[in-house]
C-alpha cells in the first residue's frame, strides 16, 4: 500500500514538532506487520472455527477452561516469536523529538515495551500475566510452561485457593485497570497530538480516547490502511500500514523543519 500524501505527513510532522505531549493509541493493527493477527481477523489452523470475541469472556472460560487457556497459550507463543517492526521503532524514536510521549495500547502482546518505549499503559492487560479466577491471586508467568502441542490446555489451580488460573487480560464485561485508565484519560485530555494506530474503534471504553483528545483541542491522526469507526472524528487520516506511515513521519522529524 502506498504512503499517504507528502503534504499530509508534513502537516502531522509539524504538529508533532510543536507538541509537548503526544499520545500514541494503538490497537491490534499495530502488530500485524510483526505477524500477529488482529483481533478481528479470522483465526487460522487449529483455531479457525472459533470467534475470538466468543473466547475472550469469563463465560467462555467457565464453560471451556482448557479451550480458552490453550488459545491464550498459543497466542503467547506467537507473540514470543514475533519481532517489533519498524513502526514500533518509530514510536520509540518519537521520544527524541517530543518532550513527553505516552503509549496507550489495547494490545496484550507487550511489543511496545520490547521495542523500548518508555511509558506504556496497557489497558487490556498482558499475555505474560496470570491470576486466579476467584480471587485474582497473582500467578507467576514462568510457572505456565509452553505446552508441547497447540490445543486445549487445562489451567493450573491457584496454590492459595484452588481456583483455576486465567490469563491476566481484560475480557468483555470486565473493568479496565484503574490506574492505567486514569493515566490514559488524563494524557488524552492534555496531549497536543494523538496518533491512533491500528484500531477498529469498536471496543469501549478505549474507543472514547480519540474523542476526548479531539474535544480538548488535540490533532487526532488516524493511521490505518482501512476506514474505521474513528475515521470521521480524526483531524487527519493517514491511510497506510503502521510499519510504513510511522517511520515516514519520524523521517520528516529527522529532516529540516
Ligand atoms: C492496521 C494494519 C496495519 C490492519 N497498520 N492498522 C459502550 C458502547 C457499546 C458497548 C460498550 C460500551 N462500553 C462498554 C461496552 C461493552 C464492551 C464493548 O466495547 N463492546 C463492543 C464490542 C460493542 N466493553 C467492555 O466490555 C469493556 N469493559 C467495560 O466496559 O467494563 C465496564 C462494563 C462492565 C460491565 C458491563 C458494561 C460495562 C472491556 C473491553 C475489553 C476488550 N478486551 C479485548 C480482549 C483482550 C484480551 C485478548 O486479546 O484476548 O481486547 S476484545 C479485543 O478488542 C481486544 C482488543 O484490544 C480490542 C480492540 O480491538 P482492536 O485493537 O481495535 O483490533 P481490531 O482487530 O478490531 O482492529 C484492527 C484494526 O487494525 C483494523 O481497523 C484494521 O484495519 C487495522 N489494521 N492492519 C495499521 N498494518
Amino acid at each position: 500500500m502506498a504512503e499517504p500524501d507528502a503534504s499530509v505527513l508534513d502537516a502531522v510532522a509539524s504538529a508533532l514538532r510543536e507538541a509537548r505531549l503526544v499520545v500514541v493509541a494503538t490497537g491490534a493493527g499495530m502488530s500485524r506487520e510483526s505477524g500477529i493477527p488482529t483481533f478481528r481477523d479470522a483465526l487460522t489452523g487449529l483455531w479457525a472455527r472459533f470467534d475470538p470475541a466468543e473466547l475472550a469472556t469469563e463465560d467462555a472460560f467457565r464453560r471451556a477452561p482448557a479451550r480458552v487457556f490453550g488459545w491464550y497459550l498459543w497466542r503467547r507463543k506467537v507473540v514470543r516469536a514475533a519481532v517489533p517492526h519498524a513502526g514500533y521503532d518509530a514510536v520509540v524514536a518519537l521520544e527524541r523529538f517530543v518532550p513527553h510521549v505516552v503509549v496507550v495500547t489495547q494490545n496484550v502482546d507487550g511489543l511496545h515495551r520490547r521495542a523500548g518505549s518508555g511509558r506504556v499503559l496497557e489497558l487490556h492487560g498482558s499475555l505474560e500475566r496470570f491470576h486466579c479466577l476467584a480471587a485474582r491471586h497473582a500467578y507467576p508467568a514462568e510457572a505456565v510452561a509452553e505446552p508441547l502441542e497447540d490445543g486445549e490446555v487445562e489451567p493450573p489451580a491457584c496454590p492459595h485457593c484452588g481456583s483455576p488460573i486465567r490469563p491476566g487480560v481484560v475480557w468483555f464485561g470486565e473493568l479496565l485497570p484503574e490506574r492505567e485508565v486514569a493515566a490514559a484519560w488524563e494524557a488524552a485530555a492534555r496531549c497536543g497530538v494523538m496518533l491512533v494506530v491500528g484500531t477498529s474503534g469498536l471496543v469501549h471504553p478505549a474507543a472514547a480516547l480519540p474523542r476526548i483528545a479531539r474535544d480538548a483541542g488535540a490533532m487526532v491522526v488516524e493511521v490505518n490502511p482501512e476506514p474505521s469507526d474513528l475515521s470521521s472524528l480524526a483531524t487527519v487520516v493517514c491511510r497506510g500500514p503502521a510499519g510504513a506511515v510511522l517511520p515516514a513521519l519520524v523521517a520528516r522529524l529527522e529532516g529540516p523543519a
